[in-house]
């Protein structure tokens, strides 16, 4: 979409105010034809004698969303953001940006260089680079600092979060707030400014917000982010850029943190978590829906089991204001549900995350009962109790009788064949599974899992409730695991396999943490509790379908479940606890030590490096194997599931993308070199020797040479 700069930039008179306006779809980004036509039309303003006062605003009541994002890493073109704000900011007419829908990142750092901006009420504002892996390079870092302070700013920039137009106003980033058309109230604003006459406020002058500032304000930030910023470049150089405008003066600090935004962009993290957000909003497509199939309207849920799963999927419905039917078989559970549910709550509201009023709000939207007839008018039903596909079928059944048609029935397991949970009912083009992952109403990820029965519209439904519900959703084939658990189980086999010749729990999950991982696999374990995981194992024991003789069995889970050791909550499992304290339990490494034996396995000293190549080495090879069947749509897809399910560390991009970044050759020389010592379970994937051997990434697309 090539767009000359008179298009991008339209340019009209209102009696004696310029208007510009900004139309460069899908979100007037600040992309070169954009750029070169606010040049254009600015000088074009000021050499217009009729005209006394600019005013900027943006078409489709968008604002500007930040740089072209699709321009990182491509060679620069047109004009720099810069000339455009000194353009405004040197103006002897005044200019005003007039701000709807979104004003963000460079588009919020271009209206901060104009000496005035007006906001519709339902404005949002913002500087989220940070969750690109950058940093406002656009000045943003020190005219915010100058117009807010400090504090103000490091809270802003380093969260990324977007703000309404009043709380812009509160803090001097916005000098007027409109309930009415903004460009109205806009045009009258700058009519005003011109009439008082020059000369007009340069924000990045500003020096009341930042004279005599404790320095110790970026130490503590430092301090707080070691940990939680590790692996990250942006979070430690907006401090720095911060600190920056109170100590430097205007033009020095604009050139700091021009060069913190260089580094930034150069950085590792600033491609993988480019590709993420573009990951994020694919992820949302789904190829094979013909193209006029619409998702029904969602605005009744009903909800099966009130435990935590429940519990959480309530709390997302009820949130964004959808109101939810939730069902228990028996009043204490109910009680005993809505009452987590509560305590939740009342837990963000100490936090201040959340008002009172939005509590009460969000509690009275949900509607407790005993009785499946309540779900009579509800658009989607979705069950989430324990895994049993007895049970599961059982309540599909009931639901096949009570439901409305057109409803769609949704089944929150995280393993279970969806075609079988389907088959209990006469309608499974309305059934799908809608996973879920704990807290669900803090985890992002919803893992919607397609039945080979399952209809256009019941895909496209659960795809858009996803949104609706502030998650990101992605699409998944129904196969053992999805695309998350699939994988998982991969994972958790090959850190099994290096217990017993060598590493230890800690050796394993220290180097998953060094990774970017926020915790390793033993430790995760041992929170969630051991014994589901072994009654499922001996479950399939017995069903015949596991052989604890076979090789490749590895017992030592089990030895550690029947030595008592439930993992956090009896004191034991992999490690030993003192509270939530983990320390390595030499009992276990001595069970290691036996299995071993057993096995006539010599035991080594494996590096930190070959535990994260094997583990993110089985990983993709088995993610290869799930784009081969279909079961993703596309590589980025398993990148995102992982960002958002499994706390896979988003500066990598996710292990499709890390395996990109590091050579699919490399990675098919670590499988091949795993097949060749452990056999089977490291059979490399056509795909990836296809795509290794042909020089392409996971797209098919060749590879820049280096
Ligand atoms: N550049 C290019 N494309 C963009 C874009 C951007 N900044 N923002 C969105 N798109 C595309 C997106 O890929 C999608 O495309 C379509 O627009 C609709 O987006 C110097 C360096 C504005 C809140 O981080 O947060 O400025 O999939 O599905 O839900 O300091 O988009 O249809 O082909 O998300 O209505 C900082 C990013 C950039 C904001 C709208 N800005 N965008 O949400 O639509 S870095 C951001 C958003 C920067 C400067 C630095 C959201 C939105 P497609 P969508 P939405």
């Amino acid at each position: 979409m090539s767009l000359n700069p008179e298009d991008a930039v339209r340019y009209d008179v209102r009696g004696d105010v310029a208007v510009l306006t900004i139309d460069f779809p899908p979100v007037n980004a600040l992309g070169f034809p954009m750029r070169e036509g606010m040049v254009l039309r600015l000088k074009q303003a000021q050499e217009d004698s009729a005209v006394k006062a600019i005013v900027v605003i943006g078409a489709n009541d968008r604002f500007v969303a930040g740089a072209d994002i699709r321009e990182f890493g491509k060679p620069k073109q047109g004009p720099e953001l810069l000339q455009i704000q000194e353009m405004m900011e040197n103006s002897e007419k005044p200019v005003v940006c007039a701000i709807d829908g979104h004003a963000l990142g460079g588009g919020l750092e271009l209206a901060l260089a104009a000496p005035f901006r007006v906001a519709a009420s339902r404005a949002k504002i913002g500087l989220p680079e940070v969750n690109l892996g950058l940093l406002p390079g656009g000045g943003g870092t020190q005219r915010t600092t100058r117009i807010a302070g400090p504090e103000i700013a490091l809270d802003l920039i380093l969260n990324g979060k977007h703000i309404s137009a009043a709380k812009g106003k509160e803090l001097g980033l916005i000098d007027e707030v409109t309930d009415g058309p903004v460009l109205d109230a806009a045009i009258d604003f700058a009519r005003a400014r011109a009439t008082e006459g020059g000369p007009f406020p340069k924000t990045v002058e500003r020096t009341d917000k930042v004279q005599n500032v404790d320095p110790a304000i970026f130490e503590k930030e430092r301090k707080a982010g070691a940990k939680k910023w590790q692996g990250m470049v942006a979070p430690f150089k907006i401090v720095d850029c911060i600190e920056a405008a109170c100590t430097l003066g205007p033009r020095e600090g604009l050139q700091f943190e021009k060069e913190a935004f260089k580094v930034c962009l150069e950085a590792p993290s600033r491609a993988a978590q480019v590709h993420l957000f573009f990951a994020e909003r694919q992820a949302a497509k789904v190829n094979d829906l013909p193209a006029d199939v619409k998702p029904r309207p969602i605005k009744k849920v009903g909800i099966i089991g009130a435990g935590t799963m429940g519990g959480g999927i309530a709390m997302s419905c009820v949130n964004v204001g959808l109101p939810v039917v939730l069902l228990e078989v028996k009043q204490e559970a109910i009680d005993a549900g809505l009452s987590k549910v509560q305590q939740n709550y009342d837990i963000s509201v100490k936090r201040g995350s959340r008002s009172q009023a939005q509590v009460d709000k969000a509690m009275g939207l949900i509607t407790p009962t005993l009785d499946y007839a309540d779900f009579r008018d509800c658009d989607i039903v979705i069950e989430a109790v324990f895994e049993n596909m007895a049970v599961k079928k059982e309540i599909f059944a009931k639901l096949d009788e009570v439901c409305k048609p057109g409803a769609i029935l949704a089944t929150n397991t995280s393993a279970l064949d969806i075609d079988e949970i389907a088959s209990a009912t006469k309608r499974p083009e309305d059934v799908i599974g809608t996973h879920f992952f704990s807290p669900a109403n803090v985890m992002k990820l919803l893992e919607n899992v397609r039945g080979s029965k399952s209809s256009p519209e019941t895909i496209a439904t659960v795809m858009a409730f996803g949104k609706q519900i502030g998650k990101v959703p992605v699409l998944a084939g129904n196969c053992e695991g999805f695309i998350g658990n699939r994988m998982l189980k991969a994972y958790g086999t090959e850190s099994e396999h290096l217990l017993e010749q060598g590493a230890t729990p800690s050796s394993i999950d220290n180097a998953l943490k060094a990774f970017g991982f926020p915790m390793g696999i033993f430790l995760m374990r041992d929170m969630a509790g051991l014994d589901v995981g072994y009654r499922m194992r001996q479950g399939r024991i017995e069903a015949g379908t596991l052989d604890p003789n076979s090789p490749s069995y590895t017992p030592l889970a089990d030895r550690i479940v029947e030595a008592g050791r439930l993992g956090q909550k009896t004191g034991a499992g992999y490690y030993k606890y003192d509270g939530r304290d983990a320390t390595p339990d030499p009992l276990v490494e001595d069970m290691l030590i036996k299995i071993a034996q057993d096995k006539g396995i010599t035991r080594r000293e494996i590096s930190d490096e070959e535990i994260v190549d094997r583990i993110l080495g089985v990983m993709v090879n088995e993610g290869a194997k799930i784009l081969e069947e279909g079961i993703a749509q596309r590589a980025s897809d398993i990148d995102v599931t992982y960002a958002f399910g499994y706390g896979f560390p988003k500066y990598r991009g996710g292990p499709m993308f890390w395996a990109q970044q590091k050579g699919l050759d490399k990675v098919l020389e670590i499988v091949r070199t795993n097949h060749a010592a452990s056999g089977d379970r490291w059979k490399p994937a056509k795909l990836l020797e296809e795509r290794a051997a042909a020089g392409q990434d996971w797209d098919g697309k060749p590879v820049a040479a280096a």
